[in-house]
């Protein structure tokens, strides 16, 4: 029995990876799994042993046994489930987008504040091997203060087979993607202020935007652009990375295809490898995701154990998803919109 017991919630095409995750993580595991759809439940379990199982949160909630939950549904279900969560008093991680509006991402802060217990976006993004490494290049000085950087993320993948639900909504990539390459821009470069964003829909058959552009204006005063496009061909497929570029006042940083990392000042020109690890579950090209879930879970674990507050709690996490919504309102109106409205 680990001493920290899960229940997992959402046994879909993402949760694969989180179910392998949590059985690498030191001191937490999962217990009970929960979907409304038998067959993935079934799927699930049987491929990572978990008898308890159930098709209702509501029931499981009720039998209770465990520590935290999980929760790896898509967007629509996340209010009520963390809202559930609160209500039996059982620390939550909800899978992103936060929620479907920035007005029930509020409500689910409140609910799990009322209720004492701690909640935690996966925001896995900025656990990435090699953005974790950016954020130590920063940390050491050796480019001085950043004043500009960029955030980019041009792919040509199909995201659609393994994720079908992509292609439905009015909104996709901001939503989907974008916010973890906002999330990334906010944790290197400090909160955002303002920002202004463009977007457009290259793909005809989907609904959402497919290509966002979005400047922003962040409090420390740098400025950067965050640019994503789920319609973007290239002669070799970057899926999953993120490419930054920041500049600073004693040098620069590049990461760039393929995992490398360059950092120029006065005392010259260092180049580092920074690939993830092929963990023994994962495959190519997600390994960089995968290994990102593991990373933010063991975090989870270790925080929820020391009562210490986790990187991307919801509180937080609000900053970044309120990006989200800037963006939108932004590509609307055209207007620049300032980020402290809306929070
Ligand atoms: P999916 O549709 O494949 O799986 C969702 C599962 O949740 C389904 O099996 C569905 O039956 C179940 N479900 C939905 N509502 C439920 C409810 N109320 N009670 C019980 N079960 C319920 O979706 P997915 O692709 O696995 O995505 C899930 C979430 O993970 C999404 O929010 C997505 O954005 C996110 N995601 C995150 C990353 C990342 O890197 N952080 C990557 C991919 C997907
Ligand atoms: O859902 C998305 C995510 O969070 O990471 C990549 C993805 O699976 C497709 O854009």
């Amino acid at each position: 029995m680990p001493d920290l017991r899960g229940a997992l919630i959402g046994c879909g095409f993402f949760a694969v990876n989180q179910m392998h995750g949590w059985n690498d993580v030191q001191g937490a595991g999962i217990v009970a799994i929960c979907d409304r759809d038998p067959e993935r439940l079934k799927l699930v379990g049987d491929q990572f042993g978990i008898g308890r199982r159930y098709t209702d949160a509501g029931l499981m909630f009720a039998d209770g046994g465990f520590d935290f939950v999980d929760i790896a549904t898509t967007v629509n279900s996340h209010r009520a489930l963390v809202e559930m969560a609160a209500a039996h008093k059982v620390p939550a991680i909800c899978q992103k987008p936060f929620a479907p509006t920035l007005d029930d991402a509020r409500a689910m802060v409140t609910a799990c504040d009322a209720a004492g217990i701690p909640l935690m976006i996966h925001e896995n993004f900025r656990w990435q091997t090699p953005i974790q490494a950016v954020r130590r290049v920063l940390d050491s000085g050796a480019i001085g203060t950043p004043f500009w950087g960029r955030f980019s993320f041009r792919s040509g993948y199909d995201v659609f087979s393994g994720q079908p639900y992509l292609a439905e909504g009015k909104r996709f990539i901001i939503e989907d993607l974008g916010i973890h390459t906002l999330d990334i821009a906010r944790f290197l470069l400090s909160d955002v202020s303002s920002l202004s964003a463009r977007t457009k829909r290259v793909n005809p058959r989907i609904n959402g935007e497919d290509v966002a552009t979005i400047l922003l204006d962040h409090e420390n005063g740098a400025t950067s652009i965050v640019d994503v496009s789920y319609a973007t061909k290239q002669s070799v497929e970057p899926f999953p990375e993120t490419l930054i570029e920041i500049d600073g006042t004693e040098g620069s940083l590049r990461l760039s295809q393929g995992y490398e990392l360059q950092v120029t000042n006065a005392g010259g020109t260092v180049n580092t490898a920074v690939a993830p690890t092929l963990l023994p579950w994962a495959s190519r090209p997600w390994h960089n995701i995968q290994e990102s879930v593991y990373a933010i879970q063991q975090h989870w674990a270790d925080c929820l154990k020391a009562g210490a507050q986790t990187a991307t709690a919801g509180a937080d996490n609000l900053k970044t998803f309120a990006l989200v919504e800037a963006s939108y309102q932004s590509a609307a109106s055209l207007e620049t919109v300032k980020i402290g409205a809306l929070l």
